[in-house]
């Protein structure tokens, strides 16, 4: 440990340095802090002026400047005493030299050493728990071999917390890759692998010996599963690379193959006398190509497949193959077996990777896990490429039982598991951060009162955030707060459900995220008041169907959330049109959420109750979307309402576990506490209040037959139906349907509202007097707070 320092201002404005006498803390005071503590010790500190002016004074005789310089001694050893409670600095370097001290001049080499020492310090009584304390990090890359862990004896107060700051936001990296020089690609030379290879690409593909950069073994992937590869995966230019795929991505379809016959679903018979046949196996399809015969089956090949639903994807490994048949057997079985059909959907789509013979594309690799060779096309010249392995099998950042710190725009990059996990911290907040190029979330929490704030997350490989805390049960909320963050392209790995920003618990808040290019859903949610507002949603549910940007489902007891002034619109993969996207969807008789006062633009079928009950749906405007409001009665005729047999539906016991007809629950939800004596079944106590449906294509309301024979016990009133232009064709308008207006512009008298109006949010006031006259209650929208802002992390905003 180096000699530390202690600096302190003297009148001439140069410093003085006096050797600490406290060397194991060696926590080096900034001239910043030392002015901070002067200004709260002001009559110390005009001590320490005078002694310092007589330390300076060349005017003084000896024994009055030892006396001063004895003063000022004394001052510092104050310092350290338990009155005081300003903050330290520590510093850290990606180039500094082993054996740092934390000062600006000596600074450490990683978080973990400054860990170390505030920890240290804290242990020995040095660091007082109100005394704050500021790692500042200087610009680089820090690679980290394990997790960057933080516990309760790393935290902070609510009055001095632990600070890990960026010096400049956004330039200091924590990384989990291994970053591959880009001279060691060379020439494949290796006749056998030359001859795998297409012949168009064998003088383009080059390969990279990991033996001694990477020794640790690579496993091989698992015969199937959802989601997150195990295993490496290779970013170049910060940019997720595509690893060997068939068909390519460019393709047309988007990349994908497709096949209409199954020769076997797979799916269990329990019925059968063939004892291998009562439970699941492996399907097999036929498929109409000769392309797997180049495939190395015994290397192992996967199929990413949707292979009965639009919203269940899954890996499955290929068993085998008949070239004659023309039938893949897949070596593990699917859930929902292979094309066992819902939905009408007369084809199933898969694409085939980790293929070292479809390695024919710029932007491609292939890791070949025994020998470990990496192959890569690159996609230009590849000489200043920044080329990253990323291999780090943790979390980037852990924190658990960690409370009070502060992390402040630092990067986190290339990992294979979650970005940042936080497990039952308290007040704990990332602010101006970005996670990004993970293999499975960006960051997930289960605690209370912590923040994500003004942080960008993006390529991920699944949810965007997680979110979780709270007791339902008590209704106690978690007040965690997702704020203000950017959340893009997740969902790269796990196609459906994993969501850009997942929300459990009692009691978070989601407030003004920009969430945008998924393939699935936007905010999947379940639990008690959340409030999810002012969020802006686009191009998400662009994989999958029977889809929403916001999802919820079949749970009584998931009530109280709140989504209001968000902005959701143009969803789904090129057809905005299509009523099997959603904007809101309710699903499966979940019940008690109010969706009030969003936009819905090109948002598929906007609003979505699937069966539930005390459902508000108030002061929406719904513009140029196939249905604007969908309500149906399943409950009263599915087979699977509140039957325990079928996964999930066992609606009644779920409110069992909450106690529900019992205070604190059934004082919140009094209509939940009577269900069981309340027709259970039907879709009763939905509100349907000043919404306005502008241009919907199909229908304004999609009421089941239930529904309908239901409609006087339901609140439906001062709702408008506008057809625009008054178009003959195209647009719907209601009829039989109390509660509705049903209002019509002219081609040459167009009811201002929607399209042209978007982009300064005009449209969410009612201006025509054609609405206003008969629509005097509706609210007015505050478009322009919706989305994201600026702040102190949050300079510019994103170029849509
Ligand atoms: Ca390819």
């Amino acid at each position: 440990m180096g000699s530390p320092k202690v600096f302190l201002p003297t009148a001439s404005g140069a410093f003085l340095q006096i050797a600490s006498k406290y060397p194991q803390l060696s926590i080096p005071l900034t001239k910043h802090k030392m002015f901070l503590a002067t200004r709260k010790f002001s009559k110390k500190s005009s001590y320490l002026f005078a002694a310092s002016l007589l330390v300076d004074c060349p005017f003084v005789g000896d024994t009055t400047r030892r006396w001063a310089l004895g003063l000022m001694f004394g001052w510092v050893a104050l310092l350290f005493s338990p009155a005081q409670g300003w903050a330290i600095d520590l510093h850290v370097a990606a180039n500094a030299q082993p054996g740092g001290n934390g000062s600006q001049a000596k600074p450490f080499k990683s978080l973990t050493e400054a860990r170390d020492r505030i920890r240290a310090a804290r242990k020995s009584g040095q660091l007082k728990p109100d005394q704050a304390v500021n790692v500042l990090v200087g610009p680089g890359t820090y690679r980290i071999e394990h997790s960057f862990k933080l516990t309760a004896e790393d935290s902070g107060s609510a009055a001095a917390p632990v600070v890990y700051r960026a010096i400049q936001p956004g330039t200091a990296l924590i990384s989990g890759g291994l970053t591959i020089p880009s001279d060691s690609f060379v020439a494949v030379s290796d006749p056998e692998i030359r001859e795998r290879l297409d012949e168009s690409v064998r003088d383009k593909v080059r390969v990279a010996d990991l033996t001694s950069m990477f020794p640790k073994e690579i496993s091989q992937w698992k015969t199937s599963f959802r989601g997150t590869p195990g295993g490496p995966w290779l970013y170049v230019d910060e940019q997720p690379m595509t690893l060997a795929r068939w068909p390519n991505l460019d393709a047309e379809n988007e990349g994908w193959a497709d096949f209409s016959k199954a020769i076997d679903s797979g799916l269990a018979d329990p019925d059968s006398e063939d004892p291998a046949r009562r439970k699941a196996r492996p399907g097999a399809f036929e498929f109409r190509d000769p392309r797997p015969t180049r495939w190395n089956l015994d290397e192992g090949v996967w199929l990413l497949g949707f292979w009965t639903h639009d919203w269940s994807d899954e890996v499955i490994r290929i068993g085998a193959y008949d070239a004659e048949k023309q039938v893949i057997r897949l070596a593990a079985p699917h859930n929902y077996g292979i094309m066992a059909g819902t939905w009408g959907g007369s084809k199933r789509r898969f694409f085939a990777f980790n293929v070292l013979e479809e390695l024919d594309a710029p932007g491609e690799w292939y890791l070949d896990r025994k020998g470990r060779q990496l192959y890569y096309y690159p996609a230009e010249t590849a000489s200043s490429s920044s080329i990253v392995l990323a291999t780090l099998p943790q979390s980037l950042v852990r924190m658990e039982n960690a409370h009070h710190i502060k992390i402040e725009g630092l990067r986190f990059e290339y990992g294979i598991a979650d970005g940042i996990s936080l497990k039952e911290t308290t007040a704990v907040e990332f602010a101006g951060c970005t996670v990004a190029n993970v293999s499975r979330g960006g960051i997930s929490i289960n605690g209370t009162e912590n923040t994500i704030r003004s942080c960008d997350l993006y390529n991920l490989g699944t949810a965007g955030i997680s979110v979780r805390g709270g007791d339902r049960k008590t209704l106690t909320p978690a007040k965690n707060l997702v704020v203000n963050s950017h959340i893009h392209d997740y969902g790269k790995f796990q196609r459906s459900y994993a969501a850009g920003i997942s929300v459990k618990g009692c009691g978070q808040i989601v407030r003004n995220n920009l969430i945008h290019d998924a393939p699935h859903n936007a905010i999947l949610y379940g639990g008690n008041e959340h409030l999810m507002e002012r969020n802006e949603i686009y191009r998400v549910v662009m994989e999958t169907g029977d889809s929403g940007a916001f999802y919820t489902g079949r749970d009584w007891t998931s009530q109280g959330n709140v989504l209001r002034h968000n902005y959701i619109h143009d969803l789904g993969g090129g057809d905005s049109k299509h009523v099997n996207t959603m904007g809101v969807y309710l699903d499966d008789c979940d019940s008690g959420d109010t969706i009030e006062g969003n936009v819905f633009v090109r948002a598929g079928r906007a609003i979505m109750i699937g069966g539930g009950r005390d459902n508000r749906v108030v002061n929406n405007l719904v513009i140029d979307c196939p249905i604007g409001l969908h309500l149906d009665s399943r409950g009263m005729t599915w087979k699977q309402w509140n039957n325990p047999k079928y996964a999930g539906w066992n609606l009644e016991e779920k409110a069992e576990a909450m106690n529900y007809r019992n205070p604190p629950w059934s004082d919140r939800y009094p209509s939940l506490a009577v269900i069981m004596d309340d027709s259970p079944r039907q879709p009763l106590h939905n509100a349907i209040l000043r919404n306005v449906f502008v241009d919907c294509s199909k229908q304004v309301g999609s009421f089941s037959g239930g529904v309908m024979k239901l409609l006087d016990k339901l609140d439906i009133a001062d709702n408008l139906a506008v057809n625009t232009t008054g178009a003959a064709k195209g647009i719907a308008s209601t009829k039989d349907i109390q509660g509705f207006t049903n209002i019509a512009g002219s081609t040459e008298n167009p009811v201002q509202v929607g399209g042209s109006e978007l982009s300064d949010g005009s449209f969410t006031r009612l201006k025509d007097a054609r609405l206003t006259e008969a629509l005097s209650s509706f609210e007015e929208i505050p478009f322009d707070k919706i989305g994201l802002f600026q702040d102190n992390y949050r300079h510019t905003l994103p170029v849509k």
